[in-house]
């Protein structure tokens, strides 16, 4: 139990789709505080960084193309746990398999059309949120709904 933020895309078949009122909307309703936002065009040097790990997949062009094709909108997240809950949110890569409920098992049928990207560990928000994101991008603030969101004990632990 840790309070973490984590790195959230809206690929650029969710800006086409409409989406990003409701998944903003469903992050907000759980009780994860926005902490930054902003819509970017991915250049294929970020895209490297960001996808290092799949470097030598076969899928590494094309991913890197759709990313690349229009604009993305980048936020970070904040909470107990946020890279588990969010990536819970998410659900699993494969659309027509994700979990109903969630953002890919509601909305998708792809996998490289996901809709979504969210961090996968709390070492893969770090570096995903300074790829995107200066300092002065990201706000500290106090979140009104935070005393009802969270127990006291929670709130202690920040
Ligand atoms: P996820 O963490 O759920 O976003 O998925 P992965 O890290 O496994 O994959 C990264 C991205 O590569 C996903 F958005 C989907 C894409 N991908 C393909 O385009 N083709 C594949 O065969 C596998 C993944």
């Amino acid at each position: 139990m840790q309070w973490t933020q984590t790195a959230v895309l809206v690929k650029p078949d969710g800006l086409q789709r409409g989406l990003i009122g409701e998944i903003i909307n469903r992050f907000e309703r759980k009780g994860l505080k926005l902490v930054g936002i902003k819509m970017i065009d991915m250049d294929d040097e970020m895209l490297s960084e960001w996808y290092a790990e799949h470097k030598d997949k076969s899928f590494f062009g094309d991913l890197k193309s759709f990313m690349s094709s229009m604009p993305i909108v980048a936020m970070v997240w904040g909470g107990i746990d946020a890279v588990s809950v969010v990536r819970k949110l998410v659900g699993t890569t494969l659309g027509r398999e994700a979990e109903g409920g969630s953002i890919r098992g509601d909305f998708g049928m792809s996998q490289q059309f996901n809709l979504i990207h969210a961090s996968a560990s709390d070492e893969d928000a770090k570096r995903e949120i300074g790829i995107v994101f200066d300092k002065d991008e990201l706000f500290a603030y106090e979140h009104a709904m935070e005393q009802l969101i969270y127990a006291d004990y929670e709130r202690s632990l920040k």
